[in-house]
């Protein structure tokens, strides 16, 4: 014997079932009968995400109702719910709550995403192998775990990288920045159907600023800065060394400050003491090869901190003519508001003085 509001699901249609766990297309969900003259509801309180996806149509005094899908359903938007839709069909007359719980099974329609395009870090040459060099993650939208369960790998595999099940970049073999500036591979993660998602990852060199170098180059910053390969090489030519150009910045007089570290052939940096030393010591034969490179007057010289003695000297030239100009201006503007406040007689006599003077 029915109670005076309780629902009865009479007929399933598409591919949904109650308390199962199969398809996940549905236009109609169920079919119910309802006792005459009883109003019906439909709730989700507990899932406002669930509520979403369903509609109830009952015209009243009808007997029969029906739940449909107003769009595909899809488990991975309540995950919290580990892809079950809760929800209750509620008889207005009498508050009687008749739940149900609809199950769908996931289906494998998302591919893992990484949580960045790039993953840049700054390493130091001396990292030991074995050692973590970067830990990436891709996350895989798809609620089943057997779905979301990613693998990563290196493409192409890499003889200096390899990376653990938990995404874990470590270090195979030692670096050598001298060899390499930078290193720089692509990363997949896959999901059971191969299903992926791809990353990049920049591995360079961790400098300390106190082993870089700064020489000041007498050459407009745009000739240097399009020639800043060049230009490592005919450090590298003078110095003997293995040469990485950093910055090249603009100095005073639109002249280039350029920025380097030095290393041995094994890669070990030399430090910036014994850098300008040889700059000093074999400043000809650098200077030579600049030269062949930024043109026959190119010369160059250290920058210690704040001593721009080369910078200034240059300067020099340009600024004390300045300062003359101003001055004469000055004394030019002195005269001119004193004559305004003379006599007309006393200013004629001035300026025939003057005349006489310009023609002496
Ligand atoms: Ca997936
Ligand atoms: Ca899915």
């Amino acid at each position: 014997m029915f109670t005076p509001c309780r629902v009865w699901t009479v007929l399933l249609l598409g591919f949904c079932f109650i308390h199962g766990s199969w398809g996940i297309l549905a236009s109609t969900l169920e079919l119910i009968t309802v006792p005459r003259g009883v109003s019906l509801t439909l709730e989700s309180p507990s899932c406002l995400a669930c509520r979403s996806f369903l509609e109830l149509h009952h015209i009243p005094l009808d007997t029969l109702a029906t739940v449909i899908t107003t769009k595909p359903l899809d488990a991975d938007i309540v995950t919290e719910y580990n892809g079950f839709f809760p929800y209750s069909i509620v008889c207005l007359n009498s508050g009687i709550i008749n739940n149900r719980t609809l199950g769908l099974k996931d289906i494998n329609d998302n591919a893992p995403v990484f949580e960045k395009d790039v993953y840049s870090v700054e390493v130091s040459q001396l990292l030991p192998v074995g050692s973590l060099v970067v830990k990436v993650k891709a996350i895989d939208a798809d609620v089943t775990p057997v779905y979301n369960t990613v693998t990563y790998n290196i493409n192409p595999p890499s003889d200096t990288f390899e990376v653990t099940a938990d995404g874990s970049v470590v270090l195979k073999k030692p670096l050598n920045f001298a060899m390499t500036s930078f290193y720089s591979f692509n990363m997949t993660a896959k999901d059971i159907d191969s299903l992926s998602g791809t990353t990049t990852v920049i591995v360079s060199d961790e400098i300390d600023t106190r082993d870089v170098v700064e020489i000041y180059i007498n050459q407009p910053f745009n000739v240097v800065k399009n020639k800043v390969h060049e230009t490592e090489r005919a450090l590298e030519m003078g110095l003997e060394l293995l040469v990485k150009i950093r910055d090249v910045s603009r100095g005073r007089q639109s002249n280039a400050v350029v920025s380097f570290i030095a290393r041995q052939t094994n890669g070990t940096i030399v430090p910036p003491e014994d850098v300008k030393s040889n700059l000093k010591n074999n400043k000809q034969r650098i200077r030579t090869e600049l030269q062949r490179v930024l043109g026959p007057k190119a010369d160059f010289g250290i920058v210690e901190g704040l001593d721009y003695n080369l910078v200034l000297y240059v300067n020099l030239g340009v600024v004390i003519p300045f300062i003359c100009i101003g001055g004469a201006a000055f004394v030019f503007i002195r005269v001119r508001s004193r004559e305004r406040s003379r006599p007309e007689a006393e200013r004629r006599a001035s300026v025939d003085s003057m005349d006489a003077a310009v023609h002496f």
